[in-house]
């Protein structure tokens, strides 16, 4: 590519590139390109060609450039919010007394369901923003606080629309088996048909579902009706992920290998079985540390294991209403060092490469020739500083395919 024919060149940088065998990848004082929304060269500023002109320029003056980052779980279309459950349980009220006071997640169901389309937006929408604005350029969104097929519907499409608006990648996950709504509640089977035989294809074809997730636990759905949903949409040929040994062990994790899944999330309680059956497979570890810390969760992930085993590992923020009201996937990163004790270069890796692997893209997540020129120049120079600071605006400019789209 000759130089002259760049759309973007920033200089200066510390590029972690996330590719390669130096620690982060990185490369100090360093130099990338853009052509066409995507990295047509990089390399040493020593390298640069001395001839090297672009249609824009921009000199980082030393400042840390990583790709854009990947949020690989998230929960964040829901109505209203459970604050005032947060509050209550604080002042002593048990768990029963929420539940009869109307809490928990039927209370999402209901102020998910009562939004329209127009209302569920623009309750989401900052939630996004407020992803983008700290690194993310690629956005997982689930549905499953609608439990019917219009409430359904309406939240992926407002995932779809968040894309649309913030020029980000958003890929919609379907969690149709996410919980038991209550009026199926003496009707478990007729509720699992629904999901499977009419919700999952009905918006499959209205190409409203990118890859189809449940949430396998004693609480939610069983391994049977998890299988039956995968097997559905196996032959919609669409990947399937899941909610995986976030309470107790159920196999989930081996499951969603067997059918080759993208990822099996949360994992805290995956034992040895789960775990070989995930590196055969290539089946991503997404941890959530957000969950693990808001629900005081006291049994780790095994990741000592996990590492053993070549399992890749990503972490996201799970951004829920109920258990995980977190959006910063930078903080997630933070609290998968200080809590899973994960190295600051996997963390990172987590919310980049693995992450991108995660959702079964390969066009993203490192800095490389040809990648997708998604990026964030940050307020700080060594990769492990993202992962140091709790919370705080360190992400400077966000490009998403070499176009400069926040803060
Ligand atoms: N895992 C969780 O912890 C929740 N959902 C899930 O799949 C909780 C969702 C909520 O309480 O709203
Ligand atoms: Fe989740």
């Amino acid at each position: 590519m000759p130089a002259s024919r760049w759309d973007l060149l920033l200089t200066h940088a510390n590029l972690a590139t996330f590719a390669g065998d130096a620690p982060f990848g990185l490369i100090e004082d360093g130099a990338l390109a853009c052509v066409d929304g995507r990295i047509a060269w990089l390399g040493s500023m020593r390298e640069l060609p001395p001839d090297a002109v672009a249609a824009r320029t921009g000199d980082l003056g030393g400042a840390l450039l990583t790709p854009g980052l990947v949020d690989c779980h998230t929960h964040l279309v829901f109505g209203g919010n459970r604050a005032h459950e947060f509050d209550m349980r604080l002042n002593g009220a048990s768990y029963e007394d929420i539940a009869k006071s109307g809490g928990g997640i039927v209370s999402s169901v209901r102020a998910t369901r009562a939004a329209n389309e127009d209302e569920l937006f623009a309750q989401s929408l900052p939630r996004a923003r407020a992803l983008l604005a700290d690194g993310v350029t690629t956005l997982e969104i689930k549905s499953g606080y609608g439990l019917e097929p219009d409430a359904e519907r309406r939240m992926l499409r407002v995932a779809r629309r968040i894309g649309i608006e913030l020029g980000i990648t958003v890929r919609t996950s379907f969690l149709g088996l996410h919980a038991l709504p209550p009026e199926y509640k003496e009707r478990r089977d007729d509720y699992v048909a629904l999901v499977c035989d009419d919700m999952l294809p009905t918006l499959a074809a209205e190409g409203l579902i990118d890859a189809v997730d449940a949430f396998c636990e004693r609480i939610a759905f069983t391994p049977a009706e998890t299988r039956r949903l995968f097997e559905r949409a196996t032959q919609l040929g669409l990947p399937v992920k899941l909610h995986a040994e976030q309470l107790s062990d159920q196999g989930g994790a081996a499951l969603v290998a067997s059918f080759g899944g993208l990822s099996a999330d949360h994992l805290e309680h995956l034992g040895e079985t789960g775990i070989a059956a995930m590196a055969q497979a290539g089946t991503v570890a997404v941890l959530l540390p957000g969950a693990f810390y808001a629900l005081r969760e006291t049994q780790l992930p095994p990741v000592a294991a996990l590492r053993e085993h070549g399992v890749p590992i990503a972490i996201a923020t799970d951004c829920n209403p109920g258990t995980s009201p977190l959006l910063s996937l930078r903080l997630a990163a933070n609290m998968a060092c200080t809590l899973f004790r994960l190295t600051p270069e996997e963390a990172l890796r987590g919310i980049t490469t693995h992450a991108a692997r995660a959702l079964g893209f390969a066009d993203r997540g490192t800095l490389a020739v040809g990648q997708r020129a998604d990026l964030v120049a940050w307020h700080a120079q060594h990769p492990a500083e993202l992962c140091y600071w709790i919370g705080g605006p360190l992400a400077r400019t966000v490009y998403v395919a070499g176009e400069s789209v926040a803060p």
